[in-house]
């Protein structure tokens, strides 16, 4: 297989800056060399940069920090995700908060929809990122960015003359969440969006719930879109992250949904954010994020077939 590692190193979308340094530590953390190890063909397209972006005319709506930073991210990132995924290869979006899938899911959902195929967003997080400027506490866009993706109101000038490719709410599944506004909520449930919150993954445990993401998936002959926010880790084994949340995912878990993953063949883009390196313990929640894109990619313990292969 082919991927294509492509850095946005963007920090307004958070309230602790510091994220734009993320797409530099997964490197040195060596994400080309362990992709490579696996036999895969990586080509890395550097960082991008908003220097040579238009600005934009349209109003800045209330409750949106930094909207014309995000904006400039967003209207960039959506045309070069869309040529990436048009390129054939697996495109990896290097953080950079989470403000950044607004564009990358936006281009790769477009390029989908022209292929006919559906496109379908796993969201592994602490947080559910379902506010929109009228439910945010903090105004902050990163805890926005699946709600825009699923084409909630209120960002609605966000991209301007780039086309808009929005997913519906029924095609997001939130997982690994244990940290949710109240406005966010009660907008999560009027949506029936799909979750597998840390309650869920404690009493059923990661595979039964991520067989059911997967098996959804594949009725629809949909492609997969795996937003990684690295706060969905326990802070435990994943300090540097801007909004770390106790009761996160363990290290056993995280393989296992990546492992899964890989399984399923069904993964066609990938976003790895919130990385801060500057609240990071040298370089840990780096070298984890690393192992962890690993195993998405078909790193395994063994090289035997592994329980699920066999049995089902
Ligand atoms: C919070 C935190 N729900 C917000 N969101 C974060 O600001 O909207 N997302 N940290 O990753
Ligand atoms: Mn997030
Ligand atoms: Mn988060
Ligand atoms: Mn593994």
């Amino acid at each position: 297989g082919r991927v294509a590692l492509l850095g946005v190193p963007i920090d307004m979308g958070a309230a602790q800056r510091g994220t734009l340094m993320g797409p530099a530590a997964l490197r040195i953390a060596g994400i080309k060399p362990v992709l490579e190890s696996l036999s895969i063909d990586v080509l890395d397209h550097g960082d991008i940069s908003i220097a040579q972006v238009a600005p934009a005319t349209d109003q800045i709506p209330a409750n949106a920090n930094h909207y014309r930073d995000i904006q400039a991210w967003t209207r960039t990132l959506s045309p070069r995700a869309y040529d990436l995924a048009k390129s054939g290869a697996i495109p990896i979006f290097l953080g950079g908060d989470h403000s950044l899938s607004m564009g990358s899911i936006n281009g790769v959902a477009r390029y989908w929809l022209e292929q006919g195929r559906e496109l379908f967003v796993l969201w592994l997080d602490a947080h559910a990122d379902y506010n929109t400027p009228l439910t945010t506490m903090t105004a902050n866009m990163h805890g926005m960015s699946a709600a825009f993706v699923c084409g909630e109101p209120g960002l609605d000038d966000l991209l301007g003359e780039e086309p808009r490719a929005s997913i519906t709410s029924a095609h997001l599944d939130l997982f690994g969440i244990h940290s949710i506004d109240p406005l966010e909520k009660k907008l999560v449930h009027e949506r029936r969006i799909a979750i597998a919150d840390m309650r869920a993954i404690d009493e059923f445990g990661v595979a039964v719930l991520m067989h059911s993401v997967i098996e959804r998936v594949r009725a629809r002959n949909g492609v997969l879109h795996v937003s990684f926010d690295l706060d969905v880790l326990d802070p435990g084994i994943a300090p540097g992250v801007g909004t770390t949340v106790p009761g996160g995912a363990t290290y056993r878990e995280a393989h296992l949904v990546m492992e899964l993953l890989y399984d399923s063949g069904l993964v066609g883009s990938v976003d790895i954010v919130e990385l801060n390196p500057f609240l990071d313990e040298r370089g840990r929640t780096a070298r984890v994020a690393v192992e962890l894109i690993a195993s998405l990619f078909g790193q395994q313990i063994t090289d035997r077939p592994t329980p699920s292969n066999t049995l089902m």
